[in-house]
């Protein structure tokens, strides 16, 4: 699995995750019910929390309104067609808002 945030690098805003899901022989894993759940490392934050939509076969997407900057945790948490049970975090800096 792969995550990328658009634009790169993350600033505080509105932003896109792109979430790419491939097997162990690098085909793309469709059908897979994802979400998202996006928290600071600090306390007492509000976190994230939204679906992923499949945009194409093995790519999954979502908007997202990174609100503060600083040091976030995205975590991907899914269940796939097969049954089995996904879970992924992935740490992002998010840099002040751009002018
Ligand atoms: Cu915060």
């Amino acid at each position: 699995m792969s995550l990328a945030v658009s634009p790169s690098p993350a600033s505080v805003g509105a932003s896109v995750v792109v979430v790419t899901l491939l097997d162990g022989s690098r085909a793309p894993v469709q059908g897979a019910d994802l979400r998202l759940h996006g928290d600071m490392t600090h306390a007492g934050m509000v976190p994230l929390d939204v679906a992923l939509q499949e945009q194409a076969p093995g790519t999954y997407s979502a908007s997202l309104d990174l609100s503060m900057a600083g040091d976030w945790v995205l975590a991907v948490r899914g269940d796939l067609s097969d049954g089995r049970k996904l879970v992924r975090e992935f740490p992002l800096s998010v840099a002040p808002a751009q002018p």
